[in-house]
């Protein structure tokens, strides 16, 4: 199982570009930490990933959020990526049939496809949301993450829901390369399968924080050791506990982020190592 193997092992064993892309820059980078840089002003999102960048294997966008948007950002985003080596994933939930989720993904004011390695979906409307988002993401050698679980309170993204993500990406593993998700997905779903077999899917689980176990929204946290350790995730990925309340202190910022990365590479040593 995926689980005890390193990083670098199952990167030799994906086909997909996006996920071989990232577990390789997990491994060089000694990172499984993804840093969810949701701040609003574009100044302050590119001092954060330049500050976070050389210890990140991904940062994550909602690139909707940033109220002085233009291309040029982009622009300066995959700089920053081939500066620092890190994968980029635009979280953008799509939740649409096929027809639109593609326009979504391809067009707009973000072209989300045209520079997101990686980016997400929720599987509520079956099967043809991966068509859609694949007949424009497979072209470009792009990754999708179903949304198996959710990490707030009451969500509903549990049970016979969960598992019928995990069939889907199944069936489409070309392209659906993972789970954002709370735990591993190996052979959840499968019946009478062959669980020995099943394909590797990554697991990037946000939700995760050292300081506190939630915020007033519904959001809860489990550390870094309870995601990767416990419960065999492959990413952690890490918002306000890094980038905090005061965007100005880059040094506060950096010392956070090289935090969680120590704890969430121990946590992975410890699994393969168990
Ligand atoms: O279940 C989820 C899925 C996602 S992608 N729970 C989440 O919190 N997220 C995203 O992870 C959320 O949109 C946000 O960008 C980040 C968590 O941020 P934090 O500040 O709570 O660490």
């Amino acid at each position: 199982p995926a689980q005890t193997l390193t990083y670098s092992e199952r990167a030799a064993r994906h086909k997909n570009p996006a996920a071989k892309l990232l577990l390789e820059t997990i491994e060089r980078k000694n990172s499984n930490l993804a840093v969810s840089v949701d701040v609003t002003k574009r100044e302050d999102f590119l001092a954060v990933v330049d500050a976070v960048g050389p210890l990140v294997c991904l940062i994550k966008t909602h690139i909707d959020i940033i109220e002085d948007f233009d291309y040029g950002l982009i622009k300066r985003l995959e700089e920053l990526s081939k500066k620092h080596d890190f994968v980029i994933f635009e979280d953008r939930k799509f939740a649409d049939i096929g027809n639109t989720v593609a326009l979504q993904y391809s067009s707009g004011v973000h072209k989300i496809a045209s520079w997101s390695h990686i980016t997400n979906a929720h599987p509520v409307p079956g099967p043809s949301i991966v068509s859609g988002l694949a007949s424009v993401g497979v072209p470009l050698g792009r990754g999708l993450l179903l949304l198996a679980e959710m990490s707030t309170k009451g969500a509903l993204a549990t049970g016979s829901y969960t598992e019928e993500a995990v069939r889907m990406a199944r069936a489409n593993s070309q392209f659906v390369i993972g789970f954002i998700a709370q735990r591993r997905m190996d052979g959840v779903g499968l019946v009478g399968g062959d669980v020995e077999n099943e394909g590797d899917f990554l697991i990037l689980t946000p939700g995760v924080g050292l300081e506190v176990k939630g915020d007033a929204m519904g959001q809860q946290y489990r550390t870094p050791d309870e995601v990767v350790r416990e419960s065999g995730c492959d990413v952690i990925i890490v918002g306000r506990g890094i980038y905090g309340t005061d965007l100005k202190d880059v040094d506060a910022i950096r010392l956070r982020a090289e935090r969680y990365r120590k704890e969430g590479w121990d946590a992975y040593l410890k699994r393969i190592r168990s």
